[in-house]
Order: C-alpha cells, then sequence, then structure tokens
C-alpha cells in the first residue's frame, strides 16, 4: 500500500503527466481527482491540500506536499531509467522540460483551454485565438527540428522531457486546433509514447 496521493485534475496534461510517469513506472498512489470549476477542487483548495492553488499536488504522506508538474516528475523519478545518468543528457532533458513550461505550454495548453473550457470562452477571441494558432504552429516546429532522427526527445530513449512534452502535444490537434499533418515526426514520436508499456490515456474513461 502507498502513502503517495495525488491530487490531480483529469482533463489537465500538467496533471496527466503526473499519472503517466507513475503508470510507467507501476507505482501504486490514490488519485483524488479535483476538476476544473468542481466543488471537489474548491474544497482541496480551502483545506490546504493544493498548496499554490493549482494541480497536480502530490502529497508524500509524511506531510510533504510537491507541486509543479514538472518537479514531480524529477522527484518520482530518482533513481530510475527515466533520468539520463549523463550531466549533459540530464542539462538537455531539463532544457526542454523548461521549454515546456515557459513557451509550450503557455500557447498550445492555452489555445486548448480557451476552445475545451465554456468557462474560458469570453477570453477566445478570434484576433488571440489566431495568435495562438501561429505561435503555437512555431513552437511544434521547434520540437519537430529538436526531436530530429531521433526516436525520443531523450535519444534512442525516452526521459522526462518526453513525457512533459507529451502531455500537451499529444492532444494539439484535436483540442488545439493545430495542423499535425505539418509534423510527421511528433505524429511518429506521439505513436511510440502511446505504444510504452504502462502506457495510459489522459482520460481514460472519456
Ligand atoms: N506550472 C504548473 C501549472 C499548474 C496549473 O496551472 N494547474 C491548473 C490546471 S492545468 C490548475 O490547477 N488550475 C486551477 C483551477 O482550474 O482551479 C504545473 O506544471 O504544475
Amino acid at each position: 500500500m502507498s502513502d503517495l496521493v495525488l491530487y490531480s485534475m483529469p482533463s489537465s496534461g500538467n496533471s496527466y503527466k503526473v499519472r503517466l510517469l507513475l503508470a510507467l513506472l507501476g507505482r501504486d498512489y490514490t488519485h483524488v481527482p479535483v476538476e476544473t470549476q468542481s466543488a471537489e477542487i474548491a474544497a482541496a483548495k480551502a483545506k490546504g491540500q493544493l498548496p499554490q492553488g493549482k494541480a497536480p499536488a502530490l502529497h508524500l504522506g509524511d506531510g510533504e506536499i510537491l507541486t509543479e508538474s514538472n518537479a514531480i516528475l524529477w522527484y518520482l523519478a530518482q533513481g530510475s531509467g527515466w533520468i539520463p545518468q549523463d550531466p549533459l543528457a540530464q542539462a538537455r532533458m531539463l532544457g526542454w522540460m523548461f521549454f515546456e513550461q515557459n513557451r509550450h505550454e503557455p500557447v498550445v495548453a492555452v489555445r486548448a483551454s480557451l476552445r475545451c473550457y465554456p468557462h474560458l470562452a469570453q477570453e477566445a477571441t478570434e484576433a488571440h485565438m489566431a495568435e495562438l494558432l501561429d505561435a503555437g504552429h512555431a513552437i511544434l516546429q521547434i520540437m519537430e527540428e529538436g526531436l530530429g532522427e531521433a526516436p525520443y526527445f531523450g535519444g534512442a530513449r525516452p526521459d522526462l522531457a518526453d513525457i512533459a512534452l507529451y502531455a500537451y502535444t499529444h492532444t494539439a490537434g484535436e483540442r488545439g486546433g493545430f495542423d499535425m499533418e505539418r509534423y510527421p515526426g511528433l505524429r511518429a514520436w506521439i505513436e511510440r509514447i502511446a505504444a510504452l508499456p504502462g502506457y495510459v490515456e489522459l482520460m481514460p474513461d472519456g
């Protein structure tokens, strides 16, 4: 029986990263779903279970609570093959993880949110959506070129950069409205990640 309790938002890529890594590692945990706009997330915020008011939050069972999806990935992956040993490879992995939070998520995930969450619809002006579309295509092109001929962002094998980047990229077409036909390398990479043993979908129940 694991002491890990994950407060995570079922529809969110940031939360999904953590659920995906836990599944790929075969780790047991208790899942507390806290969907946006729900009574559950309001209660979790009020009780201090989401210390920064955001999901995911990983409760370690000894009173410690971790926030920030990519920091949680780093913690959970210690000692596993998901973090390369070589410092240069680690730095490259972290570089993609910072890119994901600084450049990718604020554009690719935000455009998807504005299309998918009714409470944000008033922010989805034509001009803003067009701007996010162009910016997102440029970000996805950086990924396409960064991946190059390699099977994974980690190189010959996937690392945490692959998990961080996969979360919002695999739904960029359907949810974000981005033209994924432009990125054959990314499409093949998405299929490779989905074929990893232990893989789970973003929202397995629909
Ligand atoms: N940089 C943070 C972002 C966390 C974040 O913004 N979470 C959003 C969902 S993606 C959230 O919990 N929003 C609170 C709400 O919807 O009430 C991370 O990667 O964990």
